[in-house]
């Protein structure tokens, strides 16, 4: 295979494209699309044309709203592959989309704009060899987006989301609006015959193709690039190029893209891959190369300097890798770098300036640079924390970032002593700071969720269930802070579930709501008015302890017949072995674990599905009590048992609903945690931020 050519015709003689990332409140001008559309000499003048096409986009709506999702590095079970896609809180609707279009068709838009600005270069320079292309970025479906708007007068108001509707209705309403907002650009488009332009295709802003319980961005894009095909237009995508996406690319222009380009982030994080590495990825699957420039007006010398370090690794490896001339390429370029760089003082950025230009013309030579400095520079430092998570099956850590991103993540299975967790904590928490500090974060604070009986007040761990056997008297916070000097706080994974849906998920904006987590066991966290139960001790809201059937079984708590017992990961399984079913769900052959019976559970296996629709009714009959007595307006779940399906959640809906008394259930929202995997590490994180929020850095 080789590299996206240069100038294929099908592609209208693409060869540099430049990204042009703008903003409703600052159109662009004609004299800055000048610096972009040609080379200018001495005095200002153009002397030549430079990019083609003009790819335009805006990721935020005047009014704040977001066009774009963040891609949310960090594993979860939530979505396919190690990555998550993490939908803006704060979605855009159909009114932004709509402004959206003013944005590139408007009288000050950024289409009439090049096109008189084209036009007034064709003066000064030969017209160029074809009309110049224009790439326009389609806003993403945040499937946040309860209430997009209507797209017929007397249509439905889209959602696109899972709430209230089935998986297959809410991509349904995603592609419509999609497909709504490709045709009116085309309308757009050939109402305004601009003279010098050629509208070659639609870009895709999302990093990495989606598909969970929650979002299918596979059929999404399959169905949306059909409709961007008929309309005689290119799907064009300009990934970065991280492990997560990376298996997609084999394909891609099979199912969802017509061209792509990779982009090695090399400018941007420090742990940015290898470019020779991009390249090669590159060549095997038919994709072009990510240029990535930037100049921010007010960075440190400092900086500047490491970036001159990575843009020369760019330009370098175009000539060492060959793409400078047999790959098509894709320049970011953010508002207005390229200008600044032309206009500067430092002889260092016109230099830059001088080389893409020579680059775009496959003419630039090697230039010898230094290595990028090992400490580097480059990121400025921020404030993170180390988050840890011990269930009864893994232990979990997580640098998380002052904005609640998770920017490493990993995993190893619980130690079977109290001693064997204390020094796998120990052990990760370092690796975690050394992370974060090579990374350019400051770590303010650790924090860490677990099973268990949790003194909050001087962070002891005092009594646990045979999940977490012989984890019980250990002084963790004092055990971290004196080891790292770093403050740190430990309480109850129910209630660090709790705390991540009320500060970064489904619970923002509720005062009064239950978190269940399923996982080995079953933990809870309980929010009544505005505040998280704590209660005498902290011990609240053990949900997994409620008995439902006290000639039950005996439980490790010292109780009979608790929920968890029968509704929790290992209580599937224990139940099912109790009744002998066990063998009969998964096979001879088949692994004793909830995933294997929740895999079983196919229409041709009722002993699978009966199980869990009388796990599920338990755990509704449970959960009526509590809907009772605190009286919620929502439920959300989480943990690894999220994905258990239609039987369980479906007979929990059922029980809590004949179950609970009227009307406190009728209008209980039932919902799922945006990170099911994640809630005891988001809530260790955001306890963590509360306790060294005083700290001075
Ligand atoms: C157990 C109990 C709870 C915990 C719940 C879920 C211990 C060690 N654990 O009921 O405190 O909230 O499990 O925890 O006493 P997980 O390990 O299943 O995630
Ligand atoms: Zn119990």
């Amino acid at each position: 295979m080789t590299y996206l050519k240069q100038g294929l015709s099908e592609l209208n003689h693409l060869r540099h494209l430049v990204l042009l990332d703008g903003n409703s409140r600052r159109m662009w001008t004609e004299e800055q699309l000048k610096y972009y559309a040609t080379h200018l000499g001495p005095g200002g003048r153009a002397d030549d044309w430079l990019f083609d096409p003009f790819l335009f986009m805006n990721s935020k709506s005047g009014s704040g709203r977001d066009y774009v999702a963040e891609v949310n590095l960090g594993q979860t079970g939530s979505v396919e592959g190690n990555f998550a896609g993490v939908c803006s809180p704060n979605p855009a609707d159909k009114s932004d989309w709509s402004e959206l279009l003013g944005f590139y068709f408007g009288e000050n838009g950024a289409l009439p704009t090049l096109d008189r600005a084209i036009q007034k270069l064709s003066g000064q320079l030969p017209p160029p060899d074809h009309r110049r292309n224009v790439v326009l970025s389609l806003p993403y479906p945040h499937i946040t987006q309860e209430r997009f708007g209507r797209i017929e007068a007397a249509g439905n108001v889209l959602n696109f989301s899972v709430r209230r509707q089935d998986l297959t209705r809410a991509t349904n309403s995603r592609l419509e609006a999609e497909k709504w907002m490709v045709d009116e650009i085309v309308e757009l488009w050939s109402k305004a015959r601009y003279g010098h332009l050629n509208l070659l295709g639609l870009h895709w802003v999302f990093e990495t193709v989606c598909m969970s319980w929650e979002v299918d961005d596979h059929r999404l894009l399959e169905g949306l690039r059909k409709h961007i095909n008929a309309r005689k237009l290119k799907f064009i995508w300009i990934p970065s190029s991280t492990a997560y996406n990376i298996h997609l690319l084999d394909n891609y222009e099979m199912y969802y893209f017509d061209a792509a380009f990779l982009r090695p982030n090399l400018l941007f994080r420090e742990e940015g891959n290898k470019i020779e590495t991009v390249a090669e990825v590159a060549r095997k699957c038919n994709a072009g190369i990510g240029m990535e420039y930037f100049l921010e007006p007010d960075e440190s010398i400092a900086v500047g300097k490491e970036r001159h370090l990575r843009f020369r690794e760019y330009l370098n490896a175009g000539v060492k890798c060959g793409y400078m001339t047999e790959s098509a390429c894709a320049h970011y370029q953010s508002l207005p770098s390229f200008e600044r760089m032309y206009l500067n003082e430092d002889p260092v950025e016109r230099e830059f300036y001088g080389d893409i230009y020579k680059f775009v013309e496959g003419k630039y030579k090697l230039k010898t640079l230094p290595p990028i400095p090992a400490n580097s520079f480059f990121v400025p430092k921020r404030k993170a924390v180390i988050a840890l998570d011990l269930g009864g099956t893994n232990l979990r850590m997580a640098v998380v970032d002052d904005a609640g991103k998770i920017v490493h993540w990993s995993q190893d299975r619980t130690p079977v002593s109290s001693q064997g967790i204390v020094d796998l904590t120990a052990e990760e928490v370092g690796e975690g700071i050394k992370l974060a500090g090579s990374n350019g974060f400051v770590v303010t604070g650790i924090g860490m969720s677990t099973g268990g009986r949790v003194n909050f007040k001087n962070g002891t761990i005092e009594d646990s269930t045979s999940a977490i056997a012989g984890w019980k008297n250990i002084h963790i916070k004092q055990i971290l802070e004196e080891r790292f000097g770093i403050p740190a706080v430990v309480d109850n994974d129910g209630n660090c579930s709790a705390i991540a849906e009320k500060t970064f998920g489904k619970a923002k904006s509720a005062d009064n709501f239950i978190s269940v987590v399923l996982g080995t066991g079953i933990g809870g966290g309980i929010y009544v008015d505005g505040k998280l139960l704590r209660a005498k001790n902290n011990y609240t809201a053990e949900i997994g302890h409620i008995s439902v059937d006290p000639d039950g079984p005996r439980c490790s708590c010292g109780g009979y017949g608790c929920i968890e017992l029968y509704a929790s990961g290992a209580g599937l399984v224990r139940w099912a072995e109790e009744e002998s079913k066990l063998t009969a769900i998964v096979g001879i052959d088949g692994e004793h674990s909830s995933k294997a019976i929740s895999e079983a559970s196919t229409p041709d296996n009722p002993a699978a599905i009966e199980l869990l629709r009388k796990a599920g009714g338990k755990l509704g009959a449970a959960v009526a009590g509590l809907v009772n007595i605190f009286n919620p307006s929502m439920i959300v779940f989480s943990g690894s048992l999220v994905n258990l399906g239609a039987p369980y959640f479906d007979s929990f809906r059922e029980t809590l609903l004949n179950r609970g008394m009227k009307p406190t259930v009728d209008d209980v929202e039932i919902l799922f945690s945006d990170f099911p995997q994640e809630v005891g590490i988001m809530g260790a994180a955001a306890l963590a931020f509360q306790i060294s929020a005083d700290r001075e850095f």
